[in-house]
């Protein structure tokens, strides 16, 4: 069912062999969703309140009374959240809190020569929108996991907007409201899809304050929506389908391995599951185990079509060097390392959103209540882009403070670069300040 890649022997044979395009990704066609999502965006900046409501009867079956969720509603939600998973929603927020207080930037002055610093200012980013969306799945873990960073950030005003739904009286799902009221989030709209990213983006007169930021997980229409409204608005990266790789040799358990994959292939037909790894027998040990396990597991379908996909697959490596080779070229969201001496290895990653290390750090673990972030670089773009964290909603701006003395010293420099560059004018705001000595 999963298909098998064996790079044995290849390089060996003198074969050139490109690991960036052995395991493609899920096509997933933003493009085409910007054509759907481009006229809900303009009518939402055009007709405010009118279009929001249209369009959330349009794709929710809902007609709004009010956009934003009365506090009493959020209240109620949480009064009314099974106790164990309002435990484990407490535990899960107090240790990724641990983590991103640690995250917080402290400013820097750096005094260049005497009498001229520059001072690194981190700022947060004064009102931030979360989106959380309904769709196949519900997922309060993520608010934790966009609402933790923001708030360690010192991000002032926050608000989320999710779908709302029929069947729960025109509200967003329970947990979702739940999970807010745990983290203090008083500022919830019950719209979805492009039109709640609209929203946020351009505001609405008299009823919703335009934020300067968007973040959250979302389909291809949020993904689109972010695309568009980018400039309007700072997002951050359009996620894509989950990803898990795991590099793994002969001491792995493929029983561990094989739940591992099926976990992340839960989310999503499109979602990726990799093992990489140089013992043919593990292959072959987790290959019976996937068979087993996806036939057994709740959302068999989704893993099945996941697993089967050409996204998803079983590399054969020579050692463990190439293993290494083959993860970072592919640049998994999640990566476990599932070998002798993981910690060693997973010190040679280069590119991955996050790292689980040895046989007791599963990815679910970090989904839920590691203290990482969930919210990570997916589609290979963990070559260039970070998680979540409180970097997202921080700005560092550089203050810049000279006296005369010091700017008297670098004045020919600026000059001389100025007029090699022929912007003579930059010149002259040096000179102008020290003409009267000639
Ligand atoms: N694995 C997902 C996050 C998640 N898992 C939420 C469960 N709930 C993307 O990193
Ligand atoms: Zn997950």
């Amino acid at each position: 069912m999963i298909r098998r890649i064996d790079l044995r022997g290849r390089l060996a044979a003198g074969e050139s062999l490109d690991y960036r395009t052995l395991v493609p990704r899920a096509p997933i066609d933003v493009e085409a969703a910007l054509e759907a999502v481009r006229p809900i965006c303009d009518d939402v900046r055009q007709r405010g309140l009118a279009a929001v409501k249209e369009l959330t009867l349009r794709f929710d079956g809902v007609e709004l009374e009010q956009v934003r969720v009365a506090q009493g509603d959020i209240d109620d939600a949480l009064g009314t959240l099974d106790p164990r998973v309002r435990a484990a929603l407490e535990e899960s927020i107090r240790r990724a809190r641990l983590v991103h207080a640690d995250q917080r930037r402290t400013d820097t002055t750096t005094t260049v020569v005497a009498g001229g610093t520059v001072t690194e200012r981190w700022i947060p980013v004064r009102r931030v929108g979360l989106y959380v969306p309904g769709g196949l799945a519900v997922y309060p873990s993520s608010v934790v996991m966009n609402v933790v960073p923001a708030q360690a950030a010192g991000v002032q005003s926050l608000a989320v907007a999710s779908p709302p739904q029929a069947r729960a009286g025109g509200l967003p799902h329970p947990t979702i409201l739940a999970a807010c009221a745990l983290l203090g989030v008083t500022e919830v709209y019950a719209v979805g899809g492009a039109q709640a990213l609209a929203m946020l983006a351009y505001g609405i007169d008299g009823e919703v304050e335009p934020v300067d930021l968007v973040t959250g997980p979302g389909n291809v229409y949020v993904a689109a929506a972010k695309r568009l409204l980018r400039g309007v608005v700072g997002i951050d990266a359009e996620a894509g389908p989950t990803e898990i790789a795991v590099l793994a040799d002969a001491t792995a358990d493929p029983r561990h391995v094989a739940a591992d994959l099926v976990s992340q292939a839960e989310h999503d037909p499109l979602a990726a599951s990799v093992l990489v790894t140089d013992s043919e027998a593990l292959a072959d040990a987790v290959t019976a185990e996937l068979d087993l396990r996806a036939k057994s597991t709740k959302h068999d379908e989704r893993v099945r079509t996941a697993l089967a996909g050409e996204q998803s697959g079983i590399v054969l490596v020579d050692d463990l060097a190439q293993g290494l080779a083959v993860v970072d070229a592919y640049a998994a969201e999640h990566l476990e390392i599932q070998t002798r001496d993981a910690t060693l290895v997973a010190q040679r990653v280069r590119n991955a959103g996050a790292v689980f290390v040895g046989p007791w750090s599963p990815v679910s673990l970090g989904d839920y209540a590691a203290g990482s972030n969930h919210v990570l670089p997916t589609g290979g773009s963990a070559r260039h882009s970070s998680g979540l964290s409180v970097q997202t909603f921080l700005r560092g701006v550089h203050v810049v403070e000279y006296d005369e003395t010091a700017l008297r010293a670098v004045a020919d420099t600026v000059r001389t670069l100025a007029d090699a560059e022929d912007l003579p004018a930059h010149g002259e705001a040096i000179t102008a300040r020290f003409e009267d000595e000639t």
